[in-house]
């Protein structure tokens, strides 16, 4: 048997899907982590080993890396991801890292000549879903459908993942797992499609009210504790209706309140993990995720500091600005 441990995003759920296609891994359990659970979430494993789309925690380093370490003594561990990488893996772990694709990309290329036909829907959907369908090969296998379709199929995924909030949520989520491993695309699965349309009506709402809520720096937009929705949606709103560099969804931590956890989106312009963590590890925070979308988290007394050296920072940097709405409205041009 083979233990998979996996992020729980559309992202996380593909390449899940895609493993569980493969005869060899049909039956292997599949558990939902994150960055910092996964050194404790390992403990006790006594099976072989794969993880997907779970960044290497910064604090928790080295407690994951000596878990393992110890299992790969006697079992195979695979580690599938795309995010920065705070140091390395223990030697016998086979490490399949690209920073440049998503993760479900990443599983796809490894275990290609295993997987079924089909498989190439999943490997878009969990491309799509983490913004990162724009590299050579899955631009390619985008014409294998119809775009409309498949970002239907995306967007269902995406959406009915975030209603499948309740009580036995990774109960919900294995069964997602199982039925895309199968064959199944989210349009055939009621309860993610029904999840999708309420959450996106929710939304709809939500985002009305969040783009009164704001604050503007000069280069940046955010907002402090936005009483609902998804933290990566509600920056990416501000940032879209600022017409800013970045987007900024700040949270006060209930069960820390001396922290903050910061979500970031941006617009491509700049490299937000050559830009973030200088600026947060002067304040002792911690960062990780994508050049253009990044989490992380600082003493909540430093949150002006940090916003306005990121403020600066971005206004020192030789990057043209996002277009003005406005200025591409008139047909003439
Ligand atoms: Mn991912």
């Amino acid at each position: 048997m083979t233990i998979i441990f996996t992020h729980l995003d559309a992202d996380g759920v593909c390449s899940a899907a895609l493993i569980k296609m493969i005869k060899k891994y049909s039956n292997a359990q599949v558990f939902f982590t994150h960055p910092a659970g996964l050194g404790h979430d390992i403990k006790g494993v006594e099976d072989d080993l794969i993880i997907c789309d779970i960044a290497l925690d910064k604090r928790s380093y080295n407690k994951t890396y000596s878990r393992l370490e110890k299992i790969s003594q006697n079992y195979s561990i695979h580690y599938f991801d795309h995010h920065s990488m705070p140091g390395p893996l223990p030697p016998a772990v086979i490490n399949i890292h690209n920073e440049k694709v998503s993760a479900t990309e990443i599983v796809y290329r490894y275990f290609y000549h295993e997987l079924p036909d089909y498989a190439d829907h999943i490997a878009l959907l969990g491309a799509i879903c983490d913004y990162l369908d724009n590299t050579p090969l899955m631009q390619e296998m985008l014409h294998h459908y119809e775009r409309r379709s498949l970002f239907l199929d995306a967007g269902l995924l995406a959406q009915g993942l975030m209603k499948s909030n309740s009580g036995s949520r990774y109960d919900t989520l294995r069964n997602v797992v199982k039925r895309l491993s199968k064959g199944e695309f989210p349009c055939d699965i009621k309860f993610l499609a029904e999840g999708a349309l309420k959450v996106s009506r929710r939304e709809k709402q939500i985002r009305k009210k969040i783009i009164t809520l704001y604050a503007k720096r000069e280069n940046l937009a955010y907002i402090i504790n936005p009483p609902f929705g998804s933290r990566s949606k509600i920056a990416y709103w501000i940032l879209g209706h600022s017409g800013l560099y970045l987007g900024l969804s700040i949270r006060h931590l209930k069960s820390k309140p001396n922290l903050v956890d910061i979500t970031i989106r941006g617009r491509n312009l700049v490299d937000l993990k050559t830009i973030i963590p200088p600026i947060i590890q002067k304040f002792d925070g911690s960062a990780g995720g994508h050049s253009n979308a990044l989490g992380c988290r600082l003493l909540k007394d430093k949150l002006d500091q940090f916003l306005e050296i990121l403020d600066n920072k971005l206004s020192s940097l030789p990057i043209n600005p996002p277009h003005a709405i406005k200025d591409l409205i008139p047909l003439e041009n």
